[in-house]
């Protein structure tokens, strides 16, 4: 079975995203997510320019050499470009593979593990009611797990928190719906980042008066998430974690600048709440001394990121002998190719832990069709072979690539850069 044509696309339905289709000489089709939120250009360049050529006539049975290929092939390892590129073969050739074999993916990774796999939303509010009502709206679309984000009193705009009332995670559809959708994500379209504002000690100071209304109002259960998106320094991010232990969280993520992993240690010898990174990591390595020391309880890189399905299995399958779990990255930016490659790998292994799962809008959806389906606070994969995504080519072309950037941070004091 030889590869025969790989052909990438750049569309916006509701959002960018890159998908690399690759089809076999008797007629499979694959598909790949190979979105970068804000740098969709350069892996679709990377994609058409240098591995689409090299991928004609291959065997597309051969996954792992294919990956060693182009890992390998390029000298220049790593990177989120590259291993983006390289995650977006695996995947449409593992859509391949289980389509071949008449199977829904996870079959072919082991089969399944569980029943569904445990996801969580995200819930922000300007005030604590805001953020109440937010939980609410989330108990009701089935969320059995969520995200709490918040303002900060004295900062304009915070990570993770809506720009307005009317844009949360809203259910519209249509055009009007899925902008406001996407400015929330928070990427805008323009040519230029927006810039955001910050002050830490105001955020250290307040956020432990948040969680301790959310679980005043809604009881010690409900496993409650907060992502602290990089912004501290290793001894705050181990004050914040030591500070939020009556809480009790499910974890905390990304508490400081993820490319220095020294600082874990300092945190773990502070704070017992469990701690998840890896949403910016693409490789084994950046994680091997966090999983041997034991410095962390949850991975977070998706399919799309992390490489693809085959050395994403391997991460996890290292992160289990140290009982770390998954914990995927589902924001919007990975379009649902990504979300369903990171779900059957999830159904598969033994130590899933939670997905993130921002859901799509309804143009979004009407482009790729994904099979799996939210209920009970679980997403579950379809039952058709491969991956359970499709591509309406046709109606992807209606909605044109446009610029659109994530936020940068400055210091509120003196409009120092910082990192957001
Ligand atoms: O900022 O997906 O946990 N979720 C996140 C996301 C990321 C964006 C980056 O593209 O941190 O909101
Ligand atoms: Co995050």
């Amino acid at each position: 079975m030889k590869i025969a044509k790989a052909e990438v696309f750049v569309h916006s339905p509701g959002r960018n995203f890159v998908t690399l289709r690759i089809t076999t000489d008797d007629g499979l089709v694959g598909l790949g997510d190979a979105t970068v939120n804000g740098r969709e250009l350069a892996v679709a360049a990377y994609l058409r320019d240098h591995l689409a050529p090299m991928l004609i006539g291959r065997d597309a049975h051969n996954i792992e050499d294919t990956w060693q290929y182009f890992y390998r092939g390029s000298y220049w390892r790593r990177g989120p470009i590259t291993m983006t590129a390289i995650a977006a073969i695996d995947m449409a050739l593992w859509d391949i593979k289980a389509k071949a074999a008449n199977m829904p993916l996870y079959q072919l990774l082991g089969g399944a593990s569980r029943e569904g796999c445990l996801a969580y939303g995200h819930a922000s509010g300007r005030e604590f009611n805001e953020i109440f009502d937010s939980i609410r709206e989330h108990q009701e679309k089935g969320y059995k797990a969520i995200r709490v984000q918040t303002a900060i009193p004295g900062l304009n705009s915070v990570y993770g928190v809506a720009a307005s009332a009317n844009a949360s995670a809203g259910s519209g559809s249509g055009k009007g719906a899925s902008s406001e959708r996407y400015d929330y994500e928070p990427a805008r379209r323009s040519t230029v980042p927006v810039e955001e504002e910050w002050d830490t000690r105001a955020y250290l100071n307040y956020i432990p008066s948040v969680f301790e209304a959310v679980r005043n109002e809604f009881g010690p259960d409900l496993p409650l998430l907060h992502d602290g998106h990089h912004r501290l320094t290793p001894i705050q991010a181990a004050r914040l974690g030591k500070s939020l232990e009556p809480y009790d969280l499910f974890w905390l993520e990304d508490l400081t600048p993820a490319e220095n992993t020294d600082a874990f240690r300092l945190i773990r010898q502070h704070t017992t709440t469990p701690l998840a990174v890896g949403e910016i990591f693409n490789t084994i390595y950046d994680y091997k001394d966090l999983f041997e020391e034991q410095l962390i309880d949850y991975v977070r890189s998706p399919v799309s990121h992390g490489g693809g399905i085959t050395p994403l299995k391997k991460i996890f399958d290292y992160a289990a002998v140290y009982q770390i779990k998954s914990g995927v990255h589902g924001p919007t930016d990975v379009s649902p190719i990504g979300h369903a490659a990171s779900l059957h790998l999830g159904m598969a292994i033994h130590n899933y832990g939670i997905s993130e799962y921002m859901q799509h809008s309804s143009d979004t959806n009407d482009v790729f069709q994904p099979e799996y389906t939210f209920s009970d606070g679980l997403i579950r994969p379809g039952t058709s072979p491969g991956l359970g995504v499709s591509y309406d080519e046709k109606l992807a072309s209606q909605f044109e690539y446009e610029p659109a950037y994530l936020p940068v941070n400055r210091l509120k004091v003196d409009g120092t850069m910082h990192d957001w």
